[in-house]
């Protein structure tokens, strides 16, 4: 599929805000203004953005404990998420999510799950419910590679195809080597499974595996998935290998030397600067906008209030104090 040059520079903004916000995030927790841990997203940025790229407020997605990435990505406001992360009751959910609970389904953002494989059986609900309204509207489910045996994706997995719901399933593969899966170990070709996306010609569902190191690799599969998707096809299986850049990156977008070729940012930036759709002004103009909307972000935050102890008791159970 050819891409056009607007949407190449959409996706590397993308990428760039999703690693300037975690960066900042980085910050915050390390002088204590975020008081939880969060998973990060960085190397895996390029996922998030091929993905949500083909995506609409009214579809939905279902993330992981590594949310940040597809919540920035499907359009989650920046500074609700930073005060939700601070804590603070102006946070997307009244602080009372944390990084491993928010969610926003104003944008479709059905949210982060601490629950590894735990957001899988709940986004086909939203599927089904665009089939049944007919309207079109897909949902989008982001998984690891450790929850992918979980038996509830493998029971969504199942139920999708028998009522060809609108799911496509976003397997992020970041350790191909540790898959407990039958055929790894034994010696039996005619069993084995090797990939994730394999499982998917056993529910008769489309499945393959690809570079999610590659944007423009992630943007084209998860086009032809959506696609069929929405045109009333069923579900699809796409495994994207990833590479959890791991290391202290506080404070800074570029990434260790060794680190680069791995680098879905730095990789997409070379390639559209060799193509002359990116110019160093233009890139620096990307960086410092990003730059300026996480530290506005941030600011927000940081002058925000902790919620009263009287608002743990709202918003949880109806009926209650
Ligand atoms: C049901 C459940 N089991 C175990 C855990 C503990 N846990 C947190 S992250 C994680 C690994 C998940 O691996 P994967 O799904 O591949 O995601 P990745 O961390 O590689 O992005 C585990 C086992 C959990 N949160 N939930």
């Amino acid at each position: 599929m050819e891409i056009d040059e607007e949407t190449k520079i959409e996706l590397y903004t993308t990428m760039v805000r999703i690693r300037t916000f975690e960066n900042r995030a980085r910050i915050l927790i390390r002088d204590g203004e975020i008081p939880a841990r969060s998973g990060f997203y960085t190397g895996q940025e390029a996922v998030a953005a091929g993905v949500c790229a083909h995506l609409s407020p009214s579809d939905q997605i279902g993330s992981t404990h590594r949310a940040l990435g597809h919540l920035i990505a499907k359009g989650c406001d920046l500074k609700g998420l930073m005060a939700e992360l601070c804590g603070m009751s102006s946070g997307l959910n009244k602080g009372k999510a944390g990084p491993y609970h928010i969610f926003d389904p104003s944008v479709g953002a059905l949210g982060a799950n601490g629950i590894v494989g735990g957001s899988v059986p709940m986004v086909a609900g939203y599927a089904l419910t665009h089939q049944l309204r007919d309207d079109g509207g897909v949902a989008v489910s982001f998984y690891g590679e450790g929850a992918s045996n979980q038996g509830g994706i493998q029971e969504t997995l199942n139920l999708a195809a028998c009522w060809n719901l609108p799911l496509v399933f976003v397997c992020e593969n970041s350790s191909p080597e540790v898959q407990r899966m039958l055929g790894h170990e034994i010696d039996y070709p005619q069993l084995s499974i090797e990939r994730v996306s394999d499982r998917a010609q056993a529910y008769g569902i489309p499945g393959a595996t690809y570079d999610g190191w590659d944007v423009l690799e992630v943007y084209n599969a998860v086009g032809d998935a959506v696609k069929w998707a929405r045109e009333g096809n069923g579900p699809t299986l796409l495994e994207f290998n990833v590479h959890q850049i791991e290391g202290n990156l506080e404070g800074r977008i570029e990434v260790r030397d060794d680190e680069r070729i791995w680098c879905p940012i730095h990789r997409f930036k070379e390639r559209i600067t060799d193509e002359g759709i990116l110019t160093t002004e233009l890139d620096e103009k990307i960086r410092d906008k990003e730059k300026s909307k996480v530290e506005e972000a941030a600011e927000f935050a940081l002058r925000s209030t902790v919620p009263a102890p009287i608002e743990a008791f709202k918003g949880v159970f109806a009926g209650g104090p």
